[in-house]
């Protein structure tokens, strides 16, 4: 549990600030972009003026999010810089898709869970026992004695609900639950939520065909992986983002420690998602391999063809656990 003082600090820092950019990780998923405008949300009423800036957008299946259509989707489309920068659900400079130095010398604040943070700002509310970061806002919220509303309520479910697969992960505590009832109470609109985050389009589905068929084992049957190339990824006419969840499929696989989905995201460059169970810190492992996350989740990136990436996977997952590798399939 964070430190309650770190929670009136980052407090004060955004009642002190007059304007502020709100940014999160690259990829954004449900946490950090119903993070992001939950706290937008709260700032305007506030009197702020508030940017949100996400690389390369909102992806169209959260766009019924409250606000989404304000975020800015390239650096250019940015005002001047900044009184106060908030970096929420990331804690690392590279993963907001950002140069670090353009914000050299200005106030930063940074919210996040993820075990690999280590605090990006003048001040920081850290707590990686938290399942989302949207948890931390509404403890941030309730501090401040927030009135919920169905648009802020459902920002905050949105957050809460993509961390926890629909409450459905070993990171759903009582505290989740407990906020998620205030938060039903308050309207949000969860079948909304449900609705447009399970959707999924044609070529995806399609695309995880191919990705179930290609399931292979490895670390002597203690983990599974599957992956797709760039090559694939043009056949099916989808994204690296239109390939969100595949991870999950591996991962279902009865005895399974550490689950692993690989795409193409450059020529011989894979974006490497991990999940795994007890006794496997996946966070460990990506941190091997320069990437983060949490011991359950986390995700790195691989230079190498697909046996090169999972000869450096395995080796890592080794050098954590005691899990003995070997190639197989
Ligand atoms: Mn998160």
């Amino acid at each position: 549990m964070a430190n309650h003082s770190d929670l009136q600090k980052v407090a004060a820092a955004l009642q002190e600030a007059g304007r502020l950019l709100l940014l999160a990780h690259v990829s954004p998923d449900g946490d950090s972009l119903g993070s992001l405008l939950a706290l937008r949300y709260v700032l305007l009423r506030h009197g702020k003026q508030v940017e949100v800036y996400v690389e390369g957008g909102v992806p169209d299946r959260y766009r019924f999010l409250p606000g989404a259509e304000t975020v800015i989707a390239s650096p250019g489309q940015l005002s001047e810089l900044p009184a106060t920068v908030v970096v929420l659900d990331c804690g690392e400079w590279e993963r907001v898709g950002l140069q670090a130095e353009r914000f050299a010398g200005l106030p930063v604040v940074n919210i996040d869970h993820h075990r690999t943070s280590k605090g990006l700002g003048i001040v920081n509310y850290l707590d990686s026992s938290a399942a989302a970061t949207g948890l931390l806002l509404f403890r941030l919220f309730a501090y401040w004695q927030e009135d919920l509303d169905p648009a802020l309520a459902t920002c905050l479910y949105t957050a809460i609900a993509g961390d926890t697969g629909f409450f459905r992960y070993s990171n759903t505590t009582a505290e989740v639950h407990q906020v998620t009832a205030k938060l039903l109470a308050a309207g949000a609109e969860q079948a909304l939520v449900y609705e447009n985050l399970e959707a999924r389009s044609w070529s995806h589905l399609k695309a995880l065909g191919l990705v179930l068929e290609r399931l292979a084992s490895f670390a002597l049957g203690k983990g599974a992986y599957s992956y797709l190339t760039a090559a694939d990824l043009g056949r099916f006419g989808i994204s690296v983002a239109d390939a969100d969840g595949f991870v999950n499929y591996p991962r279902l696989l009865m005895g399974v420690q550490v689950a692993a989905f690989l795409i193409e995201v450059e020529a011989d460059t894979y974006k490497v998602s991990l999940r795994s169970r007890e006794p496997v810190d996946v966070s460990a492992v990506a941190a091997l391999l320069g990437g983060g996350g949490h011991a359950r989740a986390a995700g790195c990136t691989i230079k190498g063809n697909i046996e090169q990436c999972m000869r450096q996977l395995e080796a890592a997952i080794h050098e954590v656990s005691n899990v003995k590798c070997c190639m197989g399939s």
